[in-house]
């Protein structure tokens, strides 16, 4: 049977009606998502880049140029005058980036073979993935009362195979800044890769420091951190796919380069081959339309709906599992199990939370999609259900 083409209306209205089953962040009813509807000004331009293909970048001069302008700014938030990396698809590849150059740093220069590395028990599962592709065997290290990882028992985990230090500036689960400084010095005096992941804080902490929070340092200022994950589809506002990869050196780039002879340019360090410009041109337009100034602002609003709703929650009985720092809240019903109060919030309302499993809590992240006014009518059913 021959397939006769579609009129283009048809196809959008089968379109229209299969999008009817998804959510939308506009509904204000994803409550435990990290992403958020990105920026309308970044929608437009990522449409206008969306055939430059950084694969081949000397096919794409403006695009790449874009790239490494895009990598400084965000360098340069993060301490470091001259930042090396890439926009990537997200914050595991830029992990998966991060452990690749440091496992191969720690073989060329220490011939270490079957490394390990150190993560907090916090640490998100794209490094469980990164670790399983490159042999890597991973060495977790506990939390202290506060969630936060324990310096002491990443100095009692160094081996003479460790390749990467891991430590977190915005956990997943409770978006909780581990003790960098400590980490770095430990790296430092070990000669050991540091990697911090900021995929969820990195586009927030600088700002709200710029709006006068204190925060310890977490960044290229401390000396023993070599790579820095920060997501520009977090807290950014970018569209997906966009996560970030910064170096300290180019040194770790070249460690993972790998020969494409045949290509504009010879050689390639990314995980990926062909991949979009748009995420790199995108997240500069945000960059440059907000300003610091901008991104300053809307990480204030969401650190105040943050407060707010963890205020409002300890009003009518919640316990909260630990002061917020960032805007995630994970709070618990005094005796009423996580998971049974997920289930009424999702068949009361609607409301998709999800439930953090360290400890186990309902976990509400306050994205740029989440209103006051939301959170409002989120609180009447909480003290409904309590
Ligand atoms: N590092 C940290 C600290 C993260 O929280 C995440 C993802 C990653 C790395 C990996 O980033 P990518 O997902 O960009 O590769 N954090 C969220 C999570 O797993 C991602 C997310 C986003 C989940 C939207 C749900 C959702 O609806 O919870």
């Amino acid at each position: 049977m021959k397939d006769l083409p579609t009129p283009k209306e048809d196809i959008l209205s089968e379109l229209a009606q299969i999008q009817s089953k998804d959510l939308k962040y506009s509904d204000g009813k994803i409550l435990g998502s990290m992403c958020t509807e990105a920026h309308p000004f970044a929608k437009e331009i990522y449409i206008k880049f969306l055939d430059s293909n950084l694969g081949d970048p000397g096919l794409f001069k403006g695009t790449r140029e874009i790239e490494e302008k895009t990598i400084n700014i965000i360098g340069k938030l993060l301490s470091i005058d001259k930042a090396y990396g890439n926009i990537v698809t997200g914050g595991t590849e830029a992990n998966i980036m991060a452990l690749r150059a440091a496992r191969n740093h720690a073989r060329k220069y220490k011939g270490i073979k079957n490394g390990e590395i150190i993560i907090p028990e916090s640490a998100h599962f794209s490094f469980k993935k990164a670790a399983d592709m490159m042999n890597l065997k991973i060495v977790e290290s506990e939390l202290d009362d506060n969630y936060k990882i324990n310096p002491k028992s990443v100095q009692d985990n160094i081996s003479d195979k460790t390749v990467s230090i891991v430590g977190i500036a915005g956990t997943t689960e409770l978006g909780l800044i581990d003790p960098i400084e400590e980490l770095s010095n430990i790296a430092f005096e070990n000669n050991i890769y540091m990697h911090v992941d900021a995929a969820f804080g990195g586009f927030s902490i600088p700002f709200l420091e710029m709006a006068g929070y204190n925060f310890p340092k977490f960044d290229f200022s401390l000396p023993g951190v070599s790579s820095i994950t920060v997501d520009p589809h977090k807290m950014g506002l970018a569209p997906i796919p966009a996560g970030g990869i910064i170096f300290r050196k180019k040194e770790y780039l070249k460690v993972m380069a790998i020969d494409s002879p045949y290509l504009t340019v010879k050689t390639q360090s990314t995980v990926v081959g062909t991949r979009l410009g748009a995420s790199s041109v995108a997240t500069y337009a945000l960059l440059k339309y907000f300003g610091s100034d901008g991104y300053s602002k809307l990480a204030l609003k969401l650190m105040n709906n943050t407060k707010f709703f963890k205020n409002n929650l300890e009003k009518i009985g919640y316990n909260i599992v630990v002061e917020p720092e960032l805007n995630i809240v994970a709070f618990n019903h005094p005796t009423k199990d996580a998971d049974i109060l997920a289930k009424e919030l999702k068949d009361l309302n609607g409301w998709i939370v999800s439930v953090a499993s360290c400890p186990k809590a309902i976990r509400i992240v306050l994205m740029n999609h989440v209103t006051k006014q939301h959170l409002t009518q989120l609180l009447k059913d909480l003290k409904e259900l309590f």
